[in-house]
This record gives structure tokens, C-alpha cells and sequence, in this order.
């Protein structure tokens, strides 16, 4: 499959305020925020989604039962509709469909949510919009900048793949600055979107399932610095060298941008790096400090990278760095990524459900003493086998044993070492009490999964909540027991 948007004029420049007829493609969470933006300005909205009308969520079902959105199809009706002056798409909707397709070839417009939101904001003013993409550490990295933009006095909005679209935030007072986490399926199908600050954190195998291979992948993510020109800051993680390669020449940033970079392991010229216990931030003509490993909170070197990456988009945007230090020791993390769930019988219990691919399991296992973690993983696998051969080789170091759960768990089972003492639980909750029945004090249980969630749970909160929960019943039982 190719990527059929291409940078240069996917689109006719019809403005939003002569659109008359739009069809939103997909009504998640994206589709609802799309379609109330778009009925707020008396365009006429129709919807199409594979799930029948009463299997919609709440604010769908109302959208449709008010009129703003006034007709659903169903996916298989494949016949475009006359008229339209774009197709609005839901992230989650692969580029292949049918009626995409039919779009195209049509020559209507396929946009995607965030890229819609673009050009309302852009209606109204010049807009400052920081974006962040990468395989892994995209939400922290999202609310770290905006913890940070936060401490430095901006108004900030901080949205996109973290959970509420960007077009739910489009309206409201003037001069805020809009946190953007993109994912690689919100920016297949951006054009004119444009970040003044955008971030590329790393490129991992991730999705494999949607993408032909990792290059097509990457090349999505990519597409964050397309728009971008002078003036404009795209920061780049130095140690990765997928990321290095793709934030630039043909595909990545224009060779306008100012390209930053950030680094644990080297000096930089130009960006910020890890001296010591020190993140210091230098450019052409001064170095000065952002802040000290001691700041913060966060667990892992992964979370260095992260704070580094956001230290530069905010100061991109103009944000004078003083604050920073009092806003990472406030900032105590996400929920499902690296949180202590509990301690039971002296075990420690770790929810990290959202490692949803294998790259964010092993930066998870990282922290851990050899042979002292009861790891949970699978789910859903977004690739087979090869892509699990690098934690196959971190867990047989760092895992007493593995406990596996979901449809991933014969293909992972087949890549671990004879070494690693391995359980097929099938469940979450098969795998948390054998976890507990084997660990001892000193011990951690992690569930780092490494796979996607969508084969057991709703989503990798879900996950999460339904272990947390687990732990807690623990708790309980090991205080009715005596123990604590
Ligand atoms: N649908 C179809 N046909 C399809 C696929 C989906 O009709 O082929 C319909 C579904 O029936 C459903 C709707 O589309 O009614 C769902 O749309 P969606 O899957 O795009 O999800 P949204 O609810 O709009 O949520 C999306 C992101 N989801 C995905 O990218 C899959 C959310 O990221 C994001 O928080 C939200 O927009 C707001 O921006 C979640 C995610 O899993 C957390 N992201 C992936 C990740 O982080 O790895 C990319
Ligand atoms: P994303 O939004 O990209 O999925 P999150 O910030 O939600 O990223 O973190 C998800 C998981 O990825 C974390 O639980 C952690 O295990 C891992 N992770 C976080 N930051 C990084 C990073 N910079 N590099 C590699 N792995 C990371």
C-alpha cells in the first residue's frame, strides 16, 4: 500500500468557510470533535462508520439524533456522495478503504481530523501548534511540554492522539498554544498543517500491521516536519539514528528549518545534552542550563529523552527556561506508564500497559536488577515474531520468568531463549496470580506488554485498571492474611 497523500498539493486550497458538504469519516472520537466542528459552521456533515448507529458511543448516537450529523452509512455502501468538498478522517480508518479511494480518484479531498482543525485555526489567526511524534514517549513527551509551557505562563492546550482531538480545542481564546501528540495514522493525511515546534523522538517497528514495512511507517511520522519552514525549530532525538535520518533530507525537514537536536550519550551543536547530572542547552551563540537529572520524577532514561525533548519545544516557542525545574519536580507522570500499582508481601507491582509494542517493554525493563522481574506480556501483536527478538534477549537477562497473556502468546513464547522460564496463562488475571504466587519479596511484577490490547480489553486504560484493580484485591487479601 502506498501513502497516497503527498506533500505538495494534496488538496485543493478551498477554504473551510466555503465548504458546503463534508463527509466524516469515522465517529470516534475524532469523527465527533470533526463533525461538531464543521456543524458549528453550518456545513452539512454526513458520516459514514462500519458500526451500525446503536453501537456508537453516547455523543455519536446524539450528534445524529439532533441532526448536526445528518446521515450515517454504512461502510460497505461504497458509492462516494455528490457534492462533497472533503472527506474528514479518523485515524483509525487504514487509507485503503473503498470510498477513499473513490475519493481520490474523484479528486475529493481526504484530510484528517487534525489537519481539518489546522485550517480552522488558521481561519482565525497565525496559530502556534507544537507537535510530537516518535514510536514511544509521545503522550509524556506531550505533557511534559505542556507542563513546562504551563510554568512559563502560556496558555496551553495539550491534545491530539493523547486523547481529546485537536478540533474539540479550536475554539476558544486568542493566543493559546496548542500541544499536539500525532500519531503516524493522524499524519498520513496532513498537508498544510504546520507546527512551529515539532518533535521526532524515536522510529521503532510499531504497527506493522497497517504499514507494508517500517519505512513506510517512518515516513508517515515524517510528514510532521513537511510544512514546516524558516523560523520553525524540528527537534530531533541525536542518539536514534532512524530518527536522525528521517527529520531530514528528502523527506523530513526543509533545509530552512532549524534542525535541534537532543542527546544523553554526546555533545550537540545545536539543541541540548546530558552532562553529567546537568541538561545543557547550547546554539549558536550560548549554552546555558535547563535543568538537573535530580528534577525529575520520572523513572528511566527514557523519561531524560522525553524531558529533553520537550525543554526544546518549549523554549522553541519562546518559553524562558527558569521555570523548568519546579515544573518537571511537579510532574509525577501519566497513568499506565511505569506507575507502582502497589506493594504486596514486599513485591512491587508495576502498570505500564501502555508499552504496547516491544520497543517501550525493553526501555521498561531497563531499570530493573537482573533476574528480578515476573514480566506479563502480550496481547495483541502489531507484527510477529522478529520484532519481539530483542526483548526475547533483555527479559532472558532481566525476567525470573514470563508470564504470557492474549493471542501474541505462542508467537512471543516461540522467540525467548530455553533459558526463560516461561507460564502460558491465557488471562491478565491467570498471569497476575501466578506472578504472585512466584515472586518474593525484593521482586517486581511488571506488566509491560509489549503488545496492543484489543484482542481482551477496550483499550490499554482498560488493561491497566482491570491490573491495578488485581493488585489491589492482592493487598486486600495479603491484609486479610496478615501479611502486607
Ligand atoms: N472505524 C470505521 N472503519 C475503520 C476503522 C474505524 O468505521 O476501518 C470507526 C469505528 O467503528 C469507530 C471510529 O471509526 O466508530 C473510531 O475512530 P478511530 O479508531 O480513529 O478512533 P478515535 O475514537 O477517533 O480515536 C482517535 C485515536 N485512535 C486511533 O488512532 C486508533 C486515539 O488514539 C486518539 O486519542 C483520539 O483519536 C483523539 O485524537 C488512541 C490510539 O490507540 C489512544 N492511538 C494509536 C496509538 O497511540 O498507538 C495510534
Ligand atoms: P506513546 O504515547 O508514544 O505510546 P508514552 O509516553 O505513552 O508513549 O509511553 C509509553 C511507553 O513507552 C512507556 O510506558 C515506556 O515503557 C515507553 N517509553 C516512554 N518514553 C520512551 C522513550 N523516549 N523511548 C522509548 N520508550 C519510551
Amino acid at each position: 500500500m502506498t501513502l497516497e497523500v503527498s506533500r505538495d498539493g494534496m488538496t485543493a486550497a478551498t477554504p473551510v468557510s466555503s465548504w458546503r458538504s463534508v463527509l466524516v469519516y469515522g465517529l470516534g472520537l475524532s469523527g465527533v470533535a470533526a463533525s461538531r466542528a464543521l456543524s458549528d459552521r453550518d456545513v452539512r456533515v454526513m458520516a459514514v462508520d462500519g458500526r451500525p448507529a446503536p453501537d456508537l458511543g453516547a455523543a455519536a448516537r446524539e450528534l445524529l439524533r439532533t441532526g448536526r450529523v445528518d446521515r450515517l452509512l454504512a461502510e460497505e455502501e461504497i458509492r462516494l456522495p455528490a457534492g462533497l468538498d472533503a472527506i474528514v478522517l479518523s485515524p483509525g480508518v487504514p487509507p485503503d478503504r473503498p470510498l477513499l479511494r473513490a475519493a481520490r480518484s474523484a479528486g475529493v479531498p481526504v484530510l484528517a481530523e487534525v489537519e481539518l482543525a489546522w485550517r480552522l485555526l488558521e481561519a482565525k489567526a497565525s496559530p502556534t501548534v507544537v507537535g510530537v511524534t516518535g514510536s514511544n514517549g509521545k503522550s509524556t513527551t506531550t505533557a511534559l511540554t505542556g507542563a513546562l509551557l504551563e510554568a512559563a505562563g502560556y496558555p496551553v492546550e495539550v491534545c491530539g492522539n493523547i486523547g481529546t482531538p485537536l478540533c474539540a480545542r479550536v475554539d476558544g481564546p486568542p493566543d493559546r498554544v496548542f500541544v499536539v501528540e500525532l500519531s503516524s495514522f493522524q499524519l498520513e493525511a496532513v498537508d498544510r498543517f504546520r507546527p512551529r515546534a515539532a518533535a521526532l523522538l524515536n522510529i521503532s517497528p510499531d504497527h506493522l500491521d497497517r504499514y507494508a514495512n517500517v519505512a513506510e511507517y517512518a515516513a508517515a511520522k515524517a510528514r510532521i516536519f513537511g510544512r514546516q519552514a524558516a523560523g520553525d525549530v524540528a527537534v530531533v532525538n541525536a542518539d536514534d539514528s532512524e530518527a536522525r535520518r528521517w527529520s531530514g533530507g528528502r523527506r523530513g525537514a526543509p533545509p530552512a528549518v532549524r534542525r535541534r537536536f537532543f542527546s544523553r550519550l554526546r555533545r550537540v551543536e545545536d539543541g541540548c545534552y546530558l552532562d553529567r547530572d546537568r541538561v545543557i542547552e547550547v546554539g549558536p551563540e550560548f549554552r546555558r542550563e535547563l535543568f538537573r537529572l535530580g528534577d525529575l520524577r520520572l523513572d528511566g532514561l527514557h523519561n531524560v529523552e522525553n524531558a529533553m525533548a520537550a525543554a526544546l519545544l518549549a523554549t522553541a516557542v519562546g518559553a524562558d527556561p527558569s521555570g523548568f525545574a519546579p515544573a518537571l519536580r511537579g510532574f509525577d507522570g501519566l497513568p499506565h506508564r511505569m506507575r507502582l500499582a502497589g506493594t504486596v508481601g514486599g513485591v512491587r507491582y508495576y502498570n505500564d500497559s501502555k508499552a504496547t509494542n516491544p520497543a517501550a517493554a525493553v526501555r521498561a525493563l531497563a531499570g530493573f536488577g537482573d533476574g528480578s522481574v515476573h514480566l506479563i506480556l502480550g496481547g495483541r501483536a502489531k507484527d510477529e515474531g522478529a520484532a519481539f527478538s530483542e526483548l526475547a534477549s533483555v527479559a532472558a537477562v532481566k525476567a525470573a520468568a514470563v508470564y504470557l497473556i492474549g493471542e501474541a502468546a505462542p508467537a512471543i513464547a516461540s522467540v525467548l531463549t530455553d533459558a526463560t522460564e516461561r507460564r502460558l496463562c491465557g488471562t491478565l488475571e491467570r498471569a497476575v496470580q501466578a506472578a504472585s504466587t512466584a515472586s518474593s519479596e525484593g521482586q517486581a511484577v511488571l506488566l509491560s506488554p509489549a503488545c496492543a490490547s484489543f484482542d481482551q480489553f477496550e483499550d490499554f486504560a482498560d488493561r491497566g485498571c482491570r491490573f491495578e484493580e488485581q493488585v489491589r484485591a492482592l493487598a486486600a487479601a495479603g491484609r486479610e492474611g496478615g501479611h502486607g
